[in-house]
């Protein structure tokens, strides 16, 4: 049920936009109502408007505290217009409907980050302007609310296809934002207030959190969901600066944190490297002696699951890594930096979204990792240990070569970032299988054994890709099975931490099956 929009209040302090639209909407026949500053920038373009104090009978008053704040207004964004008692009382005391509300607030965000006075920050909390929006995205059934200067176009379109009228799906739509866009202004103007007194202040403060955005919506579109940035100095996700691309979304954000964070498992003087990753797990990780080598390396790990992926690599992203890139669909690349042209090159695909992070985070540096429980939350110290750090221990009677030590290493750097439990097959720096999240390590051997074999019919070769590779398991084999999986689907070397009741009898298997292992004496959980 389209609504017809006859009368629109305009009252925004970015004016980004703004003449073109007001122009637009009054071409359509549209009263437009403003207050003062909008109404002159409107006047100035030419655009017929009307002022808000001819609607109130008020004039704006204490430093514009109060112009919109009043029945003339709210009645005219609140009154249901197919309620009869309502249409009486909008009769009875003159208030005319409101069908398009247009506001965006005063920059409080920015008045704080730019650093200005108290009294500054205070005058920029906007407080007829949210009043304005909740009231018309409450009456969204009758009401159209618009927040954001990027949703002008939708409402033309609207405009255009019935007729002078707005659907239901974009009130609804606009509506959505509009509380989110609230619920944001709020809080950071609670964050701030917290910081300015120093108060018993709420969770996400007590880590010296501030509220980064709210998102659409979290894991799943019924959650709610915002995103906190602390002030830790670490390059991620969380400071990246996006170049290009749609707004990332919460599972964007939990994915690319886990491809940035592996990636910086490899260090960019030694060696370009890529990682892939789908659903928080590296679906393909390589070395090369270029980025564009390393990524079509890791990309013949898993190609299906890479499709709608996060890429990230632990150096500047050039031309010919981009090229490479951007022909299959990828949700996100994050590099540290890029070149021009590589630049150019993702532009191609618009809503691909491209992080430049600006540097690499040290895989070395403490930090907190936190989860909730029900009624509590748990905190350790980041996962930090580097397996280049770690005394590795010859525990068969077979030496592993210069290669297999060097694939075996790179195999448990990358198992570390895959959930438990892990299980990476790899082979001349790329992963060749990788098992992730099974509740059983030999079901994680198996999974990444058939996924070696997957990936070799994909790409029409006759062996399996784990022919001759090493395998990595992120904690110990608690029996030999898992192990003997691995030696039947071609590794040749195991590394794994070693510790368990039964090492001696995994050891002798490995024997048996000529296997080299070394053990880490370090776990790598990760769940
Ligand atoms: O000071 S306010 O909280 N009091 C109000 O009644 C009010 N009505 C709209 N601020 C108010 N606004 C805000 O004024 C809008 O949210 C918008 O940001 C701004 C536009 O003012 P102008 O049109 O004078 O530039």
């Amino acid at each position: 049920d389209p609504k017809r929009i006859t009368r629109a209040l305009l009252s925004v302090s970015d004016k980004t936009g703004l003449v073109d639209f007001a122009r637009a909407l009054a071409e359509r026949g549209i009263e437009l109502v403003s207050t003062g500053g909008t109404k002159r920038t409107l006047e100035e373009a030419g655009v017929p408007v009307r002022d808000v104090s001819d609607v109130t009978g008020f004039p704006e008053m204490m430093d514009g505290r109060v112009k919109t704040l009043h029945p003339a207004v709210h009645g005219g964004l609140l009154g249901i217009r197919a309620n009869p008692e309502h249409q009486a009382a909008m009769l009875a005391h003159g208030i005319k409907p409101i069908d398009l509300l247009v506001v965006n607030l005063y920059p409080f965000e920015a008045t704080v980050a730019a650093g200005r006075s108290y009294d500054d920050c205070v005058e920029n909390i906007d407080i007829g302007g949210p009043a304005m929006i909740r009231a018309a995205a409450k009456n969204h059934g009758d009401v159209a609310v618009v927040v954001d200067a990027d949703d002008y176009k939708a409402v033309l379109d609207d405009l255009s296809a019935y007729d002078g009228a707005v659907t239901l799906t974009l009130r609804r739509r606009l509506a959505q934002k509009a509380y989110a866009r609230t619920a944001a202004y709020d809080a950071a103007i609670s964050n701030w207030l917290a910081g300015e007194i120093g108060e018993a202040a709420p969770a996400y403060r007590a880590l010296g959190g501030s509220i980064a955005e709210v998102m659409r919506y979290g894991e799943n579109p019924h959650q709610a969901a915002a995103f906190y940035r602390t002030p830790e100095k670490r390059p991620g996700v969380a400071t990246a600066r996006q170049v290009q691309g749609k707004q990332l979304s919460y599972n964007n954000i939990n994915d690319t944190d886990a491809a940035y964070e592996a990636v910086a498992e490899f260090a960019p003087e030694r060696t370009a490297a890529v990682v892939i990753v789908k659903h928080a797990n590296p679906c393909g990780v390589a070395e090369g002696a270029s980025l564009r080598e390393a990524y079509e390396k890791a990309l013949r790990c898993d190609p299906v699951s890479a499709f709608g992926g996060i890429v990230a690599m632990n150096r500047p992203l050039d031309a010919e890594a981009a090229r490479a890139m951007v022909e299959i669909f990828t949700e996100v690349i994050i590099a540290p930096d890029a070149s021009e042209e590589a630049i150019a090159i993702v532009a191609a695909k618009k809503n691909l979204r491209l992080l430049l992070a600006g540097g690499l985070p040290d895989p070395r540096q403490p930090g907190l990792a936190l989860r909730t429980v029900a009624g509590g939350f748990l905190a350790q110290g980041r996962d930090n240990a580097v397996v280049d750090d770690m005394d590795l221990k010859v525990v068969t009677k077979r030496a592993p070569t210069e290669r297999e030590l060097s694939d075996m290493r790179f195999a448990f750097r990358v198992a570390k970032h895959v959930k438990s439990n892990a299980i990476v097959y790899a082979k001349d720096g790329a992963t060749v299988g990788i098992g992730a999240g099974q509740m059983s390590r030999v079901d994680s051997s198996r999974i990444a054994a058939w996924k070696a074999a997957e990936a070799a019919r994909a790409a029409g070769l006759p062996e399996s890709l784990a022919k001759g590779s090493v395998v990595a398991s992120d904690a110990f084999f608690p029996f030999a099975d898992g192990l003997l999986a691995a030696a039947e689907a071609g590794a040749t070397a195991v590394i794994q931490p070693g510790g368990s009741m039964r090492d001696e009898e995994v050891i002798r298997a490995a024997d048996e099956a000529g296997l080299a292992m070394v053990f880490t004496g370090h776990r790598h959980f990760r769940h």
